[in-house]
């Protein structure tokens, strides 16, 4: 017997959840009201500033890597063609620097953070999230903000490869959080019962870092 109805795992079914998905947030859960867009005390600014280390690390993708581990059921280890082989979204969202320069609309292109974490099932006990990148440098996350519905681990902005000086090949991008939460250049994501403060968190910013209550520094 012949059946002429799309198999529940077709491209076309695959295509529509995707879709579906990139809809939900359009629709704008997330969306604030205009008035609320831009945070207290940023500017916008048209042109994308690159603000780092200094170190601008050069990872081709053949030697890329990302290492998923700590508290998880299943470690990752993958090669840029496995990571690319992982579901891909679009998000389009803005940036907010903690140096008060924000810019709007931003096209990004990449593993949606809530499909990692269905690819490495963080344990239970798992609150944590280190992200540890190829210049050495640190930052830290709770749980449930490294799983906003707009976080991915970015490869492509403007429909083109993510440059160089602004964390590519993959830099993870965490609409709303002050941006150094989003690592560039990502090489190391760890599951972590308890907080590790990264690089600017022991240096006197915000452990958590909410624009919009403005908690740029550690005091504030
Ligand atoms: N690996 C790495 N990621 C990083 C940083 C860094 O120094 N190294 N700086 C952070 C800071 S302070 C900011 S404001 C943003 C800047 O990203 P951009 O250069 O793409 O604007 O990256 C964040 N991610
Ligand atoms: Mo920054």
């Amino acid at each position: 017997m012949t059946d002429d109805h799309e198999p529940p795992d077709s491209k076309l079914t695959r295509s529509k959840q995707r879709w579906a998905r990139e809809g939900k947030f359009l629709t704008g859960r997330i969306t604030r009201p205009e008035e609320q867009r831009l945070p207290p005390g940023q500017h916008l600014t048209a042109d994308w500033p690159v603000l780092d280390l200094g170190l601008m690390p050069n990872i081709s993708q053949e030697r890329w890597r990302l290492d998923v581990h700590g508290a998880v059921e299943r470690t990752i280890y993958w090669t840029w063609q496995q990571f690319m082989a992982q579901p891909q979204t679009q998000f389009v969202s803005d940036i907010h620097c903690v140096t008060t320069w924000s810019r709007y609309d931003n096209q990004w292109k990449g593993l949606a953070t809530s499909d990692l974490l269905t690819a490495c099932q963080p344990r239970e006990d798992a609150r944590f999230v280190a992200l540890h990148s190829y210049d050495g440098y640190t930052t830290n996350l709770p749980l449930e903000d490294f799983a906003a519905e707009d976080a991915l681990l970015a490869h492509n902005w403007s429909g083109k490869p993510l440059e160089q000086e602004h964390g590519g090949p993959v830099r993870l991008v965490v609409p709303h959080l002050y941006f150094w939460k989003s690592a560039k250049w990502l090489q190391r994501i760890e599951f972590l019962t308890e907080d590790a403060p990264g690089f600017w968190e022991v240096r006197g910013y915000h452990n958590r870092g909410d624009p919009w209550a403005e908690q740029r520094y550690s005091g504030d």
